[in-house]
């Protein structure tokens, strides 16, 4: 993340750190690691790919959308060569991965760029199982194809399903519409002043349809993408009747909350970010942008959709469950379960080993999230990355952050390298929060793995606005 707003070293480097102004908090050494299990190369560059009939020239890696199915096991090492053969600089963030912090992929906060042309190795330690993606943390490519999906598989986990399949959602503008970087281009040019209230200016919102979330997407885009597929030509995954399936599913999207069902079906989401929960039973839920679900489903016979969709936009992504015979369902299908009462995933309950020891915070910190639609501004703490006071606490530590958003829009709040334990849900674990128009969530998180770690929202043209800050110890 580049530009303007004064990202980067030397705003870091130069440092308001609470209590130790002329002391940056600096990032640990790279720990030494054992013979990486998992070793990939992996190549951004621009390709032209196939939606589903409609070709669009993009950024990608290996030339395919989604990138390529990384699977490690819990305590791998993974080592990802990157060959950067696209125009211009990038880097690799590994999302949800409680990695340590000179792997975890941020320029200007834990290394410098790839540039165009370079090649740079990521080795670290995936100590955690479950659904995870990676993508890059510089400018808004990941609005572009570059984004893949990222599994830890836990050998103690018995299983108890014939199919396990990995749904990756996106909303798709790159090389059929507007850029992204134009797209931030044009917020950027009618950047305002933060307000710090709430601001009931929606003149930003026409044409958007209602969600009950309030705003939940600021962008229109042409398509809504499972798999790399527009719904038109959706992929088609093949089962028994009867037959188990656990679903992954990731919300690569940049701006785009997805409300999800699947025609004819009951879904039990078992884990969320990763980490286990009390299985909850649902005809539908909601998936913010860097949030993952697992579900488990017992399949009917005949042909379903899934059907994600976009919620307070026109539009949806769809991938078909064969089981039988029967008609194939059309691009506009809307399944009535998809108008049931959504489950949001910050109300589920974490099973107990999920759950970190009870303890209370040795420090509380507020944590505002400000802006709004027109002018188009967005922050954390009442300012913008770059001019903000990094949040600073020491090894050893429980901290908690109390999020109020004082704007009249959803942010999925992320974490980088922990992962938050909510205390108003039992201790549900996530890295990514979906905070509502004036909610306050209180997440806790044990001070474990020192650092310089990035805290921002994870609508990209949020984050690159300014609606990010860092932890630091
Ligand atoms: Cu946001």
């Amino acid at each position: 993340m580049t530009g303007s707003l004064g990202l980067g070293a030397a705003a870091l480097l130069g440092g308001c750190t609470a209590g130790s102004p002329t002391t940056p908090v600096r990032i640990p050494p790279t720990p030494t690691l054992s013979t990486p299990a998992v070793r990939a190369i992996l190549r951004p560059g621009i390709s032209q790919v196939d939606l589903g009939g409609i070709t669009a020239n993009t950024w990608c890696y290996d030339g395919q959308v989604p990138g390529k199915l990384l699977h490690a096991k819990a305590g791998d090492v993974v080592q990802v060569q990157v060959r950067n053969q696209l125009p211009v600089e990038t880097s690799v963030h590994w999302h949800g991965i409680r990695l340590h912090n000179t792997a975890d992929g941020v320029p200007g906060i834990t290394q410098d760029p790839i540039a165009a042309g370079a090649e740079y190795t990521y080795t670290f330690q995936a100590p955690d199982p479950g659904t995870y993606f990676f993508h890059p943390h510089s400018g808004v490519q990941i609005d572009r194809g570059l984004y893949a999906p990222l599994i830890v598989d836990d050998p103690a986990e018995p299983g108890g399903y014939d199919h396990e399949w990995v749904l990756v959602l996106d909303d798709w503008t790159d090389g059929v519409g507007r850029s992204p970087d134009d797209i931030l281009a044009a917020f950027k040019a009618e950047h305002g002043t933060i307000s710090q209230g709430m601001n009931h200016n929606m003149s930003g919102m026409g044409g958007m349809g209602r969600s009950p979330l309030g705003d939940v997407g600021d962008i229109t885009y042409p398509y809504y993408l499972i798999n790399g597929r527009i719904p038109a030509a959706p992929q088609t995954l093949t089962a028994k009747p009867g037959q188990r399936v656990r679903l992954r599913i990731i919300n690569a999207a940049a701006d785009t909350l997805f409300r999800i069902a699947l025609g004819g079906h009951t879904l039990t989401v078992t884990h969320t970010d990763g980490y286990p929960v009390q299985p909850q039973q649902t005809r539908a839920l909601y998936l913010a942008q860097g949030e993952r679900a697992d579900l488990l489903v017992t399949l009917a016979d005949g042909v379903f959709p899934l059907v994600a969709c976009a919620e307070g936009k026109q539009g949806q992504g769809i991938i078909l469950i064969r089981t039988g015979g029967g008609a194939t369902p059309s691009a506009t299908v809307r399944p009535g379960e998809l108008d049931t009462d959504p489950l949001l995933l910050a109300a589920l309950m974490p099973t107990e080993a999920a759950r970190l020891p009870q303890r209370e915070p040795d420090q509380v910190e507020q944590v505002t999230l400000n802006g709004q639609m027109k002018p188009y501004a967005w922050g954390m703490n009442g300012t913008t990355f770059g001019s903000d006071t990094p949040i600073t606490t020491a090894a050893g530590r429980r901290v908690r952050l109390q999020m109020t958003n004082m704007t009249m829009m959803a942010h999925p709040m992320h974490i980088h390298g922990h992962t938050w334990s909510l205390p108003g849900n039992g201790g549900l674990r996530k890295d990514t929060v979906l905070v509502l128009p004036m909610q306050t969530i209180t997440a806790d998180l044990e001070a474990d793995n020192p650092g310089r770690w990035a805290y921002h929202c994870h609508n990209i043209y949020h984050a690159e606005i300014g609606m990010m800050t860092t932890l630091q110890y």
